[in-house]
């Protein structure tokens, strides 16, 4: 049966107070229509409240759905939930994506919400790093066009030395806290990755645990200065590779689609992986292909309507 995931408020997002829940692999977003104004309509310390799992919805980040620019269909802004606001978010693009296509199809007159039709099943989204496009396909998921991957160290941003003539930081030894060393490879993927091998299982191979070296790498702000999302990588095979994320500015995360891509990107870097990658998240999988024609990284995976809901506690 259909639902609206989206009953578009009439006069103020604000005031209506209404929201959706939405994740890509437990990955999970609170998902805003903020079309009527270009600011988003809650501030950083409302995302805060808004992801805390406990006095609030719970999420790994808030996202809004603002009016497009520079020739998009819409802008999205996320803030994550310690209230930072990276510039680009893989999984929230797939949902947000989800979000649009529901939002597109409704209308509310007098409170009653109706079904339009179909109108689109692709979007170009406009971002903090950029444009993106995502793609629903029939069985639901959603193929983004995540871009080109940065490899400049100053455009990531990492303070590391470059290792390779083309300016990229690659299986680079960093001590990232006193006696804590780790090879790291520098990926942009729109926001900042450091990628980090490890041979054997996750669980019992990364040291420190994963719950003490992701801190550790998110904050090495001597190597990172604007913080780091850490992927710790186990190679399964040539195409398959087994990943935690732990994210800069909501810890650990069940997935991560720029995590997922800068996994891949760095694993064919270093002679690993082949340029089709099944990524393996603790939430669940993602394909990745890093297109050699274009260079440009694709990924598709699920996005999922979880609830939708009204805010009362702000
Ligand atoms: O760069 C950051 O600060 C990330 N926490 C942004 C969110 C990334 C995300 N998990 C993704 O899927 O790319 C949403």
């Amino acid at each position: 049966m259909f639902t609206c995931a989206a009953a578009r408020p009439h006069v103020n997002v604000k005031q209506s107070n209404s929201f959706v829940k939405y994740h890509g692999l437990g990955n999970d977003f609170i998902v805003i229509d903020n079309t009527l104004i270009d600011i988003p309509v809650y501030t950083q310390s409302d995302a805060v409240k808004l992801c805390n799992r406990n006095f609030g919805i719970g999420a790994d980040g808030v996202i809004f759905a603002l009016r497009g620019k520079n020739g998009c269909h819409y802008t999205m802004r996320i803030y994550n939930s310690d209230g930072s606001e990276p510039e680009m978010c893989g999984n929230g693009v797939r949902c947000l994506a989800k979000f649009l296509m529901e939002l597109e199809s409704c209308s509310v007159t007098d409170g009653v919400t109706i079904q339009l039709g179909k109108q689109r099943d692709s979007y170009r989204i406009w971002t903090n790093a950029g444009i993106v496009t995502a793609v629903i396909s029939r069985n639901g998921d959603v193929l983004v066009d995540m871009g080109e991957p940065i490899f400049q160290a100053g455009n990531i941003p990492t303070l590391l030395t470059a290792t390779t003539t083309d300016g990229a930081v690659v299986d680079t030894e960093v001590e990232i806290s006193e006696g804590v060393w780790f090879k790291i490879s520098a990926v942009g993927m729109g926001n900042p990755h450091a990628v980090v091998f490890v041979d054997g299982d996750l669980d019992s191979t990364i040291t420190p645990p994963f719950e003490v070296a992701g801190p550790l790498v998110e904050n090495c702000l001597a190597a990172f200065p604007e913080k780091v999302n850490a992927e710790f990588v186990q190679v399964i095979s040539r195409n398959h590779l087994n990943v935690y994320v732990w994210e800069r500015g909501s810890g650990r995360t069940l997935a991560c689609g720029t995590g997922a891509c800068a996994a891949c990107v760095a694993a064919v870097l270093t002679g690993r992986a082949d340029r089709n990658c099944t990524v393996s998240l603790p939430g669940g999988d993602l394909k990745v292909h890093w297109r050699q024609c274009d260079n440009r990284v694709l990924m598709s995976g699920p996005a999922e309507l979880v609830f939708r809901g009204t805010i009362d506690f702000l």
